[in-house]
């Protein structure tokens, strides 16, 4: 045994050091690789624009919605600036993480000089930009949300599926929210795409079916994808007498097992509740574990990674991955990105399922984002690991600083790996 950690400080500086330096593998993102041209959003206008800051800003302005939406980019992004940063004290999350980010950059926070950040980000290249992000972040790699059912993203796969797939730190899943949720629609672009499915799904209809689950396949592989993935409402239930059930038994499922490819299941979110606030006017609600417990039981072939939106919904949830090992909880998402959710989340994590789930995923759109997020969850994960590692000091046990490097890996990296590959 090399050597053997002896006292609390000690302790301590391993843990922040080896969670503060491993590379991570961020498991859900909306980014892309620079081969998707302008898909991919960097910059202080788009960081400042981000749909978690519009919610905030909206709140606090006198600007009708149409008048914000109606202001460019840079428009926007003053908007924001002025309403959360100038006029007002910038401690939430989301306004924090902007600032982590210009400071991790190397800008000057204090300044509140936003025009000398827009000329900063006027001499940086995109193709360095990337990598800058990544080595300040300790990204390894990210998984981008890919979707066929967006015209502009499914025409460059078909054009160019080869380059899209060149960067090696930036892996695909395939999302599939509009077939499972419009269908009617969807259906219409699955028949142009040469599928030949009906316009009302019925699992009885076996051409429709085969059709679907080809479809899945032939873009699974096409998209390289490392899972399938959809998000689901509060009220999802399963099994139930819906379209979505049937497509999940029928088609989805069966195509994540013709690809050997875990589904992705993100519960709890009802979208548009203020249509007029785009991306920013989802909310959270309570979901029902027992769908996820049956989905898990009655497909034990199948893994399903699974992130649920509401707090109220994590300890069952986590109870619920001790009982299925086809389920492995990933991140805090959206509304629980916040170090006060994180650190009670992670910390019950811990404390029932050891070392096999997945902490954190960042969920960031814009490329410089995955700082902050990063920064901001490493933080609050070494402080809960370290409160672990400190209670099993006071046993007695003791512990390698290779040990623990050997858990950070996993819960920061490997466990996702291991769980896509089927152990
Ligand atoms: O469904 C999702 O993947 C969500 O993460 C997004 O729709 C959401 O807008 C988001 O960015 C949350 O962080
Ligand atoms: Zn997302």
């Amino acid at each position: 045994m090399s050597e053997v950690i002896a006292d609390k400080e000690r302790l301590k500086q391993v843990v922040s050091r080896a969670v503060d330096q491993t590379p991570v593998t961020d498991i859900h993102t909306h980014l892309y690789a620079p081969a998707f041209g302008d898909l991919g959003l960097w910059g202080v206008d788009h960081l400042l624009s981000y749909h978690y800051l519009i919610a905030e800003t909206m709140r606090q302005t006198s600007l009708s919605y149409e008048d914000f939406w109606s202001l460019d980019r840079r428009g926007m992004a003053d908007h924001v600036w002025k309403t959360l940063f100038i006029d007002r004290s910038p401690y939430s999350e989301a306004c924090r993480g902007v600032l982590t980010t210009l400071g991790r950059l190397g800008m000057d926070v204090a300044s509140r000089d936003l025009s000398a950040y827009r000329k900063w980000y006027d001499g940086q290249t995109y193709l360095d930009f990337v990598d800058r992000v990544f080595s300040i972040a300790k990204v390894k790699a990210v998984v981008m949300t890919n979707d066929p059912f967006d015209p502009k993203e499914r025409e460059l796969w078909l054009r160019k599926e080869e380059s899209l797939l060149q960067d090696r730190r930036f892996y695909t899943s395939l999302r599939i929210d509009p077939l499972l949720y419009d269908w009617e629609n969807q259906s219409r672009v699955l028949r142009e795409m040469g599928y030949e499915v009906g316009a009302a799904f019925s699992p009885e209809d076996r051409r429709t079916r085969e059709e679907t689950i080809r479809f899945l396949v032939d873009w699974g592989r096409r998209m390289k994808a490392l899972y399938l993935a959809a998000s689901f409402p509060p009220d999802f239930d399963y099994p139930a007498d819906s379209t979505l059930s049937a497509l999940l038994d029928h088609c989805v499922l069966e195509a994540c097992g013709r690809l050997n490819i875990p589904f992705a299941m993100m519960i709890g979110v009802k979208r548009r509740v203020n249509p007029s606030l785009g991306l920013a006017g989802d909310r959270v609600g309570r979901a029902k574990v027992e769908a996820v417990e049956r989905i898990c039981a009655r497909h034990p072939q199948r893994r399903f990674l699974v992130t649920m939106l509401a707090r109220e919904n994590q300890h069952e949830l986590i109870v619920l991955a001790r009982k299925f090992r086809n389920l492995m909880v990933f991140g805090c998402w959206w509304f629980l990105n916040n170090p006060s959710l994180v650190e009670e989340i992670t910390a019950m994590r811990c404390e029932m399922l050891g070392t096999a789930f997945i902490p954190q995923h960042s969920d960031a759109r814009v490329l410089d984002q995955l700082i902050y997020k990063w920064d901001h969850s490493r933080r609050v994960i070494a402080r809960v690991l370290h409160a672990q590692y400190e209670a099993l000091h006071d046993t007695g046990w003791r512990m390698t600083p290779h040990e623990i490097e050997r858990d950070v890996r996993n819960l920061l990296d490997q466990n996702f790996w291991t769980f896509v590959k089927g152990g």
